[in-house]
């Protein structure tokens, strides 16, 4: 079978675990070429008390200049972490230009979590994503995201109808498959997978503790499971099982990320 390639789009923290430090060594342990476009450079993520952050949008117009002129094409996409409203214009320039027949483009939103928006983001970046979901064949929101997505108002507590209710509000600004992670009630935790009529909850054990990352750690698994040919279905299970599996291999003072290596060592 000839081998993948895809191209993920997201920053590189420097220190932090999470976008392309996960995407990069998941996606090519399970044997996909993986390419990178780097948006930017922080030194850690955002959730560690400072930042520097480099934008490297100024780059991207000749970095797609020498590939048109080397003719490469991407076989899938995966987007992540994008930090600028203006990277979204650029990544539908990029479906637009480098997408090998029938790529398909996996978007996980990434913009706030707990209710609230990830520091350095607004309503503008919403908007611009909004945008770019139409282009998307699967979304990976958590129910924060969703909720933004679509303009309702976020609940702590919800049931099963308040998440149909946003996955049919996504369904109506974009053609995507819609998967809503981290759905949490009645003592579990999911991920919603949206289907004709009701939809689906695909339930894990939920842990005592959230580890930073690891919706990263989520997409990579699920895009990787996917471009292998399996159906969403069995990409959520496997993904949240390596989630699960990372979370309780993590030492509990380690604060900014999860020991996922251990994990993919053992895969
Ligand atoms: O894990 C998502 C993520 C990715 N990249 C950066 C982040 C975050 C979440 O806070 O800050 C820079």
């Amino acid at each position: 079978m000839k081998s993948k390639r895809i191209l993920t789009m997201q920053d590189l923290s420097c220190v932090g675990q999470c976008s392309l430090t996960v995407a990069l060594p998941i996606l090519s342990r399970y044997g996909i070429e993986t390419c990178v476009l780097p948006t930017a450079v922080l030194s850690n993520h955002t959730m560690f008390k400072g930042w520097s952050y480099l934008d490297l949008t100024p780059e991207i117009p000749a970095i797609y200049e020498n590939w048109k002129n080397n003719g490469i094409k991407f076989d899938a996409f995966l987007l992540g972490y994008l930090g600028k409203s203006e990277l979204m214009e650029l990544a539908e320039k990029c479906f637009d230009e480098f997408s090998a027949d029938g790529a398909p483009v996996i978007i996980d939103p990434v913009f706030g979590d707990n209710g609230k928006l990830y520091g350095g983001f607004d309503l503008d970046y919403v908007a611009a994503m909004r945008k770019l979901i139409r282009r998307a064949d699967i979304i990976l929101p958590n129910v924060t995201e969703a909720c933004f997505l679509t303009e309702t108002e976020y609940r702590q507590d919800y049931d099963g109808n308040f998440i149909n209710l946003l996955a049919e509000k996504l369904a109506k600004l974009t053609n995507a498959e819609i998967i809503i992670t981290g759905v949490e009630y009645g003592g579990k935790i999911g991920e919603y997978i949206h289907g004709k009529g009701k939809g689906e909850i695909i339930w894990h054990e939920l842990l005592p503790v959230k580890k930073h990352g690891t919706g990263d750690i989520f997409a990579s698994v699920f895009t990787a499971n996917y471009l292998m040919g399996e159906g969403v279905h069995k990409c959520c299970l496997a993904a949240a099982k390596f989630v699960t599996d990372s979370i309780q291999i993590t030492d509990g003072e380690h604060f900014y990320g999860v020991n996922f290596e251990k994990i993919l060592k053992k895969s």
